[in-house]
Formats: C-alpha cells, sequence, structure tokens
C-alpha cells in the first residue's frame, strides 16, 4: 500500500484514491541525425496531424479523432508516399503485425497512412489502451515505403507521449540506407 509523507503528523485519509502510476520514460534515444526535441514550446492552440504537442498540454493531436493514452506514438507526413509507423514493444510483440492493428497488450494502430483515406494529410498513430504498460525496452521504427507521385527526401515529424513528457523530432527518409530510422526507450 501506497503510504505518503506527510507533513504536519496528518493520518493518511481512509479510502484515498491510489497515485497514478509513473511512467518515466529513460534512455529515450532518437534516430542518427535528428535533434530530439524534449522541451515542449507552446505555440497556440492544438493543431491537427501535425504529430506535435502544440498547446503543450502533454497529448499529441487531441481532438483530431486519434486515441491517446499513456504512451502514444504519432508520424505525420504530407503527400502520397507510403510511410510505415511500427512499435516493437518489451515482449518483441509488434503492432501492425501483418493485418492485426492490435495487441494481447492493449496496443493498437489508430491510422493507417495513405490508405485509411487520410487525404494528403498522412498521421499514424500508435496508443496504448491501459494503465500499466509494460516495462522495458521500446523501439519505433519508421519505414519508407513506395513513394508514389512524392520526391525523395520525404519529410516526417514523430512525436510521442510517454506518460507525461512528449518529445519528437524531424525526420527525412529516402530509399535506400535512409529508408528506416528508429526511436527507442526504456520504461
Ligand atoms: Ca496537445
Ligand atoms: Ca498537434
Amino acid at each position: 500500500m501506497f503510504v505518503a509523507a506527510l507533513a504536519g503528523g496528518c493520518a493518511p485519509r481512509i479510502g484515498a484514491k491510489a497515485p497514478e502510476p509513473t511512467v518515466v520514460a529513460s534512455n529515450v534515444e532518437a534516430p542518427a541525425g535528428t535533434t530530439l526535441v524534449q522541451a515542449c514550446t507552446p505555440t497556440g492552440p492544438e493543431l491537427c496531424f501535425n504529430a506535435i504537442d502544440d498547446n503543450c498540454n502533454g497529448v499529441i493531436d487531441e481532438g483530431c479523432g486519434v486515441p491517446t493514452g499513456l504512451l502514444q506514438f504519432t508520424l505525420a507526413w504530407a503527400g502520397s508516399a507510403e510511410v510505415d509507423l511500427v512499435l516493437v514493444t518489451p515482449s518483441k510483440e509488434r503492432v501492425p503485425e501483418g493485418r492485426a492493428r492490435s495487441t494481447p497488450s492493449g496496443f493498437h494502430l489508430d491510422r493507417d497512412c495513405p490508405q485509411d483515406g487520410c487525404g494528403g494529410q498522412n498521421v499514424e498513430n500508435i496508443h496504448y489502451d491501459g494503465s500499466e504498460p509494460p516495462r522495458g525496452h521500446y523501439v519505433v521504427e519508421i519505414t519508407l515505403g513506395e513513394l508514389h507521385d512524392s520526391a525523395p527526401p520525404i519529410a516526417a515529424r514523430f512525436g510521442a507521449r510517454l506518460g507525461t513528457q512528449t518529445v519528437g523530432f524531424d525526420v527525412t527518409l529516402s530509399p535506400g540506407d535512409d529508408a528506416r530510422k528508429q526511436f527507442g526507450f526504456d520504461l
């Protein structure tokens, strides 16, 4: 049982709500050649489909039809190129895996662009729906697929909600060695 250290000799309240679990990420690693943005600078109201927490309330693209949770991973890019966001959990589950967009542990791919009819405002979003995210090492893969009518390099913005912290970076993708970028952290 959680017992808070109380000043002034007050007794803990009977039936007080248990504290929210603490989700604190460590060893946050952005891909080589990118700059990890860890400090949130409010720029105004939340804008949709940019994978940025514009209003710095700790949630990325809220009010834009994409779910969030204690963990959320969002990728935004423009144009018709296919880019895939894949999460690898500590137990090595992959989301998505083939046609499966959810894992038994509670991770979900909510939007798959451009296939889901994204109108050129592409956002892929993965969120965790529980309150106790699995502990261990997480990897997010950002992989360029077919370019279609878009010319490389493809510029994308990645954002992650890790508990109360949001982080992000700008990344460029080109066919070949530059087609896959990786983000990682530990819980
Ligand atoms: Ca926000
Ligand atoms: Ca936003």
